[in-house]
């Protein structure tokens, strides 16, 4: 049957009446209030009855209402998806073209050159949209995840995404979160979704913000508390009275930006700031629904009265004393209020000048926000100033655009010397042409993204990005500079000094209601079975993916390991984006950007190694592609939180493609651990994570004992070193038994097509 792509109000209803009666079992089991995410979970758990639930230890099999796909990760997923032999999708699912858009000279300009450079690609995801019966959002049609919060996220469902900044849509309520290309197929294959039962971290909001303190400072601050991997395998739920003075959309930004301290995911209570939002964006029929379900939609009275009881944590922020933060550089977790920059910038020797100032991304491009940065931009324009250094603003989607355009706020940046770009990710992946700047040459951006890590936006290791909220990164955009603090000091423009005053609190949405469009939107045809999927031969684009192979049941004995990664090394680093999202569907192409950006720990040159054989130094790709050339399997050691940031599975693919048997890390993220597995790598951990230090350049490494491997018994590995000498050290993994079986059979997907209901 025809499932309709929107979440209809009946949609949602059926959602709430399975909630309900699969809760009723898991209350029994468990006999105890609930927190909110709880709720969600268990009421979307595929076998209620009989469900093991351990936080942090069991797999939860789950039934998301939803998948969502961007444009760069889509790709991938839907090639692996045409090998699942499915006809059409089994829950409604849309593809959103926001990350292959290069920002160089303006919205309508950089839409049609995008249309032009990714024709084929387009042309293939649009027409698999068609055949499986995908809703299909257009290149300008928006961010991903501003388009779903528009449409189709609602509070108390539960979504999966291909992308990290899923969590948005816990803005409203849903249980949104951001996984890799292959869990999709398996969601969008009519199977369950494994995930690790997360732990549960509550945050209290009290207070109310005000003055120049945002939704994004809250993140902010919570980055600095948890840090880059203090949320992972964990959700944050929020809670309290501060929720309240938080808009729905400021509440996205909130959670959407969870991503960054690792959360599965970050969710918010239903509250009448989400009743706004659905109302104004003509969902009113939900918000019904919603408000009739309310005891589904928020946590259990008990949980907020002892919230030490039901959480594993608990954090409190209070909102009245939250001060406007910078975070940065390379890293989302270093945070600083603005009062202590200018001395930071000292301390540190940051370049004070900045280059170019950025406010967008999925993170912060609602219409509150832009308007929030216009009122700043207004108050400079009546004391006769402008931006003083380049200012480039993404808006979120169509409907944002064509809102900001009607309420005159276009015109207020144009005024203010700024460029206003396409309704897509620009420069916050990297899709950046800066003309401006020599390579290599030091410099500091300011932005409203929410990764700053090297080389991200402008391709520039030497760029050195710091975030802040929409409001602030306008403001520094009239100070030009780090040393002062621009909402505090007085800014010294043209001979006089000029001092900014708080934006005054931004409408929620807009007063004259959302202009209403959608035209980048693509339906499926009533009889998709017709469509043919374009892939043309031959194209460096795209390529169909042949099953990797089965496990061929032996031990992995002395195999060598390419690289050993000092630091951090985030997905960015494993497999960069900028350029290299041209070949996102193609994977022999893309896998020559392996390791590019991983920090050798022997040499600490990013992105060469020593070839095992010639003892030549090379790119790691390189290697690995001699190595394969041989016959021979690899290993790739990491430090902790290997893999943080992005959902791509081309991390765990390319290394995959390219011969790479196993991973050892200190630790590793959530999204990307589950890649790994999924493309039948082995994720393994050092059980003593000073063993890391123990790998010396030239090892061999061999992992002992594989064909009985088993859930929670630690893997033995030794380390052959160069000297003849060696170390016989333990690893944990955290497969469980289908995923041992993902490993044996050569990828999860080689898995499900042998089962394909
Ligand atoms: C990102 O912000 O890093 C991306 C680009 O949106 C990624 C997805 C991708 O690499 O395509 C993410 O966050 O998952
Ligand atoms: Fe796009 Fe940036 Fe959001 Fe990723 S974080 S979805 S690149 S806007």
């Amino acid at each position: 049957m025809m499932t309709a792509i929107e979440s209809t109000p009946e949609f949602v209803k059926t959602v709430y009446e399975r909630t309900r009666s699969r809760l009723k079992g898991a209350r029994q089991r468990l006999a105890r209030p609930l927190t909110l995410a709880e709720k969600i979970l268990l009421g979307h758990l595929e076998h209620p009855d009989r469900a093991e639930l351990d936080p942090g230890k069991a797999y939860l099999e789950l039934n998301p209402d939803r998948v969502a796909m961007q444009d760069a990760t889509a790709q991938m997923a839907l090639l692996q998806f045409m090998l699942a032999g499915m006809d059409r999708t089994a829950v409604p699912t849309t593809v959103h073209c926001d990350h292959l858009i290069r920002a160089r000279s303006g919205a309508a300009a950089d839409v049609a050159r995008a249309v032009e450079e990714n024709r084929e690609v387009y042309a293939f995801l649009e027409s698999a949209s068609a055949r499986y019966g995908i809703g299909f959002w257009k290149p300008g049609s928006g961010i991903i995840h501003q388009v779903v919060l528009e449409n189709y996220a609602f509070p108390g469902g539960m979504m999966i995404g291909t992308d990290s900044h899923t969590p948005n849509a816990g803005g409203l309520g849903m249980f949104a979160s951001g996984v890799g290309g292959a869990d999709a197929v398996d969601v969008m294959s009519g199977f369950p979704w494994e995930v690790l039962q997360p732990t549960l971290i509550g945050v209290r909001l009290t207070g109310k913000l005000s003055g120049w303190a945002a939704p994004k400072d809250v993140i902010l601050k919570l980055l600095d508390i948890l840090t880059v991997k203090g949320g992972t395998n964990a959700v944050v739920e929020f809670f309290g009275p501060g929720c309240a003075s938080i808009s729905c959309t400021g509440k996205g930004t909130v959670t959407n930006m969870g991503a960054e301290h690792g959360a599965t995911t970050s969710v918010f209570p239903y509250d009448a700031r989400m009743e706004t939002y659905l109302r104004a964006t003509r969902r009113g029929a939900i918000a019904d629904l919603a408000n009739a379900n309310r005891d589904l939609l928020a946590a259990d009275p008990e949980v907020e009265a002892a919230p030490e009881k039901y959480f594993n944590r608990v954090v409190e922020i209070d909102l009245s004393a939250l001060e406007p933060h910078l975070v940065g550089p390379h890293t989302p977790d270093l945070a600083r209020p603005l009062s202590r920059v200018p001395a930071a910038v000292k301390e540190n020797n940051y370049p004070a000048a900045i280059s170019a100032a950025l406010v967008g991304s999925c993170t912060n491009s609602s219409y509150e926000d832009i308007t929030r940065a216009a009122a700043v931009a207004r108050e400079a324009l009546a004391a006769g100033v402008k931006a003083r250094v380049p200012l480039l603003i993404t808006p979120g989607s169509e409907q944002v655009y064509a809102t900001i355009e009607r309420d005159g706020l276009l015109e207020v940046f144009k005024r203010f010397g700024a460029t206003v770009l396409a309704n897509a990710c620009g420069p916050c992946i990297g899709q950046w042409q800066r003309d401006d700047l020599k390579k290599g040459t030091a410099n500091t951006i300011v932005n409203s993204f929410n990764r700053n890590f090297p080389a991200r936006n402008d391709g520039d290791p030497a760029t050195l990005s710091f975030i802040a909220s929409p409001e602030v990164v306008v403001a520094y955009s009239i100070a030009g500079t780090l040393a002062v603090n621009p909402v505090a000091e007085p800014i010294a423009v043209d001979g006089r000094t000029i001092t900014l005053s708080a934006p005054p609190p931004a409408p929620e949405v807009p007063e004259k209601g959302f202009v209403f469009k959608a035209e980048g939107y693509v339906a499926p045809p009533a009889t998709p079975a017709s469509v043919a999927v374009q892939v043309r031969e031959g194209s460096d684009r795209l390529q169909l993916l042949a099953p990797f192979p089965a496990w061929d049941g032996r031990d992995f004995v002395e195999l060598p390991v390419i690289l050993k990664a000092k630091g951090k090394c985030t997905t960015d680093h494993i497999s960069p984006a900028g350029v290299w999202l041209k070949y996102r569907g193609h994977i022999d192409n893309i896998a020559n950007n392996l390791f590019l950006g991983a920090v050798n720990a022997f040499t600490g040159v990013a992105g060469k190694g020593k070839n095992p054989f010639t003892g030549e130094v090379m790119e790691f790709s390189k290697i690995a592609r001699d190595l394969k050339g041989r016959g021979v399997r690899w290993i790739a050691v990491g430090d902790e939180n290997y893999g943080e940031g992005s959902s791509r599975e081309h991390a765990a693919m390319e290394p995959r493609h390219l011969g790479g048997a196993a991973v050892i890390a200190r630790s590793f993220a959530r999204i990307h651990e589950t890649n790994l597995k999924k493309q039948g790598l082995l994720p393994l951990t050092f059980a003593e994570p000073a063993d890391y230090d123990r790998v010396r350049e030239g090892d061999r490494v061999s992992l002992v004992g594989l064909s009985t491997l088993a859930p929670g018994k630690p893997v033995a590995v030794v380390l052959h070193h160069a000297d003849g000498s060696r170390d016989e050290i333990s690893c944990r993994h955290t497969l469980n038994a289908d995923q041992i079986g993902w490993f044996r059979a050569g990828s999860a997907l080689n898995v499900l097509s042998s089962k394909k209901k």
